[in-house]
């Protein structure tokens, strides 16, 4: 395949609503897009990261710096036959996993476009449509906490996951499961906020019969949410401490989670998404897909990636009015029925580009000519 020419925009985009965590609170999205020119087509992409190195090390800021200077320059004077080569390509530079991951997601989709395919068939998708859930932030009172979730279940979402941390977590809990019963599809996520210390709470919550814990202890551990799963019923899901295939191995290998957030940024690609996914299904290991509060090009990568067998677990890839008032692709992402996106099956990532409001929202532009002078580092 070929490719010519790479674009960056980096953009910002209002939350409807703040979004709180164990690890703050973001605002608005500081969006890096790349454009992949080549054979007529453009391939598009979306960086996940955050504004601030807090939920991992990586931000906007630091995605634009890599792109730049090392994984644009990779690209100049090379022969792929695949996306999948990408990953390789890049493997000689360290983590920095959510720059590699965009320039990744804009080849696969150029990649789809170049063959005439949807990103969903591209990568192995076998979903026409796909189970989704939302996820909620840590709300100023209980009240306006339980007032959202039941917006959401009466929007028929499939799973509700609520953020939790010390000092809001068994309060926020009971009240969801006291006013909408034991039946509602429920998980935490605690984004690190505990330790071992906390043993004694975190056995508390297993009293609300959660469908999993996401991430309680720290951001880079798998030894001691192996100690905590051998205590616990409760089945433990891992995100930050996930950022590759050989991770996903050592970690059901000494039995530290039995399910897995799958995440295309935080583990570096499209490719290495897909072999976690493939090692997690040959393990018996449930995998469903996360989210970064990703504006529409995110999103839709998302619902692809999905679409794979072994996502069985509703995800986090909500509408796009969940978090918009107006989004960067048409039509916007919505629910076909309560509880379920379509998959599209036209060529390439599925939807339009709004780009009068990317032109809008636009502050940054550089472009690189993939046969000029560019220089590759080294
Ligand atoms: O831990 O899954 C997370 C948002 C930003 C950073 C980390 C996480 C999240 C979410 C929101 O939970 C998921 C979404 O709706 O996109
Ligand atoms: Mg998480």
């Amino acid at each position: 395949m070929k490719i010519d020419k790479i674009k960056l925009q980096r953009l910002k985009m209002p939350l409807k609503a703040p979004f709180e965590t164990s690890f703050g609170k973001v605002v608005e999205r500081d969006i890096i897009l790349v454009r992949a020119f080549g054979g007529g087509e453009v391939g598009i992409g979306e960086s996940v990261a955050m504004p601030f190195p807090v939920y991992n090390e990586e931000t906007t800021g630091t995605v634009f710096y890599i792109l730049d200077e090392f994984l644009i320059p990779k690209l100049m004077d090379i022969e792929i036959q695949h996306p999948d080569e990408i990953s390789s390509m890049f493997s000689s530079i360290r983590r920095n996993n959510m720059a590699k991951a965009v320039l990744e997601m804009a080849i696969w989709d150029l990649y789809s476009k170049q063959t005439g395919q949807s990103l969903s068939s591209a990568i192995g998708g076998t979903r026409d449509e796909i189970e989704v859930g939302v996820s909620i932030g840590i709300e100023p009172t209980v009240e306006k906490l339980v007032e959202k979730v039941e917006g959401f279940i009466e929007e028929g979402y499939r799973k509700i996951k609520v953020k939790i941390k010390p000092s809001w977590d068994i309060k926020p809990l009971s009240a969801i499961r006291n006013r909408f019963g034991d039946s509602i599809p429920l998980m935490a996520d605690a984004n690190s906020a505990y330790t071992l210390k906390d043993l004694n709470l975190l056995k508390q919550l297993e009293q609300f019969n959660l469908m999993m814990i996401e991430q309680p202890l720290a951001h880079d551990d798998i030894i001691d949410h192996a100690k905590l799963q051998s205590v616990l019923t409760t089945p433990l899901c891992l995100d930050e401490s996930i950022h590759s295939v050989e991770d996903a191995r050592k970690a059901i290998e000494i039995g530290a989670c039995k399910i897995i957030n799958i995440k295309v940024g935080r583990v570096g690609g499209i490719t290495e998404s897909k072999k976690i996914h493939d090692l997690c299904e040959e393990q018996n290991i449930p995998v469903w897909c996360g989210g970064m509060l990703e504006a529409g090009v995110g999103r839709a990568h998302n619902i692809a990636l999905a679409s794979l067998r072994n996502f069985t677990i509703p995800g986090d890839t909500s509408a796009s009015n969940r978090y918009f008032e107006e989004d960067i692709i048409f039509p916007e992402v919505k629910l076909m029925k309560p509880g379920y996106i379509k998959v599209p099956t036209q060529s390439g990532f599925g939807f339009d580009l709004n780009e009068g409001l990317i032109s809008k929202l636009v502050y940054l532009e550089k472009e690189y000519k993939l046969c000029s002078k560019l220089s590759k580092k080294y």
